[in-house]
């Protein structure tokens, strides 16, 4: 079998999973597609898509398609393996140390998990702004690191079951095979493989999958294919990409990705570095866009997104006069555990002048999206409640 890898020209579109050439009155079929968005994309010095952000301001619904679902690895992506190349190793910690192969892991009983994923790094500039260092960045110019997929596959715990955990089993360390070096390394450290390792609770969780399709397709390479671990709830650099090797431990090994960028602490030499794991609970608007609008009095809507990797979603409020009141928004139906909800609120504005909207989500275990970000050092996981500019004009 051999795989054809999809690289599309920029006079291509996507329509659906097919890229479709611009014509010059750009009709597909002789209809026209209400359907233009297009990826913001970041190419290699060899001109490959490399990264991709999502204009999640721009699309309806809870998926993200995966054409324009956003792309993010540390050291560039590593040359595609086939699936009948691949296997995965699993040692360490277990009775019977196993290679499996593609087709070994898809016979086992497979599993679905709609999910939202969220860069650590996403809206990072933001920080900056609430410390009065940057100008306002607008969530519509910089597109965002966070998308919302179906991903299917097996539950880790499946395939750990089958090499039998010992009883010294804690951590597994999950590895991709694309090597290189850190933003931040040190002079000192050698190039090595994308690693992290999961407390093996979170390893077990039903939900924590070895996912190998993704919105209803095969996963693409730039997700991580053939196999990528999906770990629902927790930030983006959990879900280990182009995974080749499960190594459980019994104790949590010193990766890179744990205490050197992916933890809150105010220094790297702070002592008290905690490891960053769920995503925190946050709400975004997402129209009125954010780029300050200037809209007629009369009726609007305001409509957003919620998640949080702790619980689920029950309420979100909206205020219109900057956080001295607060509105009851509406949330749409349906509320899934590892899913962001979208929520709604009728603005009857009849005074023309300028407005300061804002949305504020709390979660089931009640933990409420703050005002002020949580500093940290390496300006992760920004969640704070962000203030839109809308000016409202007489009718
Ligand atoms: N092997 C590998 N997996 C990886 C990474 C990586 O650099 N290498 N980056 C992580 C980060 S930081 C994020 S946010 C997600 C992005 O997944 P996506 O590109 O499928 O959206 O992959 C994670 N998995
Ligand atoms: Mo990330």
């Amino acid at each position: 079998m051999t795989t054809e890898r999809r690289v599309i020209p920029p006079d291509f579109v996507w329509i659906g999973s097919s890229p479709v050439k611009v014509k010059e009155d750009d009709k597909w079929m002789g209809w026209e597609s209400p359907n233009t968005i297009q990826p913001k994309v970041l190419l290699d010095d060899q001109g490959r898509v490399n990264r991709i952000r999502a204009p999640v301001l721009d699309l309806k619904g809870l998926t993200t398609p995966t054409h324009l679902f956003y792309v993010v690895q540390h050291f560039g992506a590593p040359e595609p393996v086939r699936p009948e190349d691949w296997a995965l190793a699993i040692d360490g910690e277990v009775k019977r140390p196993l290679s499996l192969t593609y087709e070994d892991l898809l016979r086992l009983p497979g599993r679905t998990v709609r999910t939202v994923m969220e860069c650590s790094g996403s809206d990072a500039d933001f920080f900056e702004y609430f410390k009065g260092e940057k100008p306002r960045p607008y969530r519509d110019e910089q597109a965002m690191i966070l998308s919302a997929g179906e991903f299917t596959g097996v539950p880790l715990g499946a395939v750990l079951d089958l090499a039998g955990l010992t009883g010294k089993a804690a951590w597994v360390r999950a590895e991709g095979w694309d090597k290189g070096l850190p933003a931040n390394a040190t002079p000192e450290l050698q190039p090595f493989y994308y690693d992290k390792a999961l407390p093996v609770q979170k390893a077990l969780h039903p939900d924590t999958i070895l996912a190998y399709a993704m919105n209803g397709e095969l996963l693409e390479h730039l997700h991580g294919a053939p196999i990528r671990l999906l770990v629902p709830g927790w930030s983006g650099n959990w879900s280990v990409k182009w995974l080749r090797r499960l190594q459980v431990m019994d104790s949590e090994p010193d990766l890179w990705y744990h205490y050197h960028f992916y933890y809150y602490a105010s220094s790297p030499e702070d002592p008290e570095k905690e490891l960053i794991t769920n995503i925190m609970v946050k709400s975004i608007i997402t129209s009125p866009k954010d780029q300050k609008v200037v809209l007629p009095a009369g009726q609007h809507v305001i409509r957003g997104l919620a998640w949080g990797g702790s619980g689920l979603i029950n309420r979100v409020e909206v205020s219109v006069d900057g956080g001295q009141s607060w509105n009851t928004a509406h949330l749409e139906e349906p509320r899934e555990r590892w899913m962001w909800v979208r929520w709604s609120h009728l603005w009857d504005v009849q005074e023309p002048g300028e407005y300061a909207i804002m949305s504020r989500a709390t979660d089931e275990m009640g933990n409420v999206q703050p005002r002020e970000p949580r500093y940290n050092n390496m300006r992760k996981n920004f969640n704070a409640i962000v203030p839109y500019q809308v000016t409202i004009t007489a009718r």
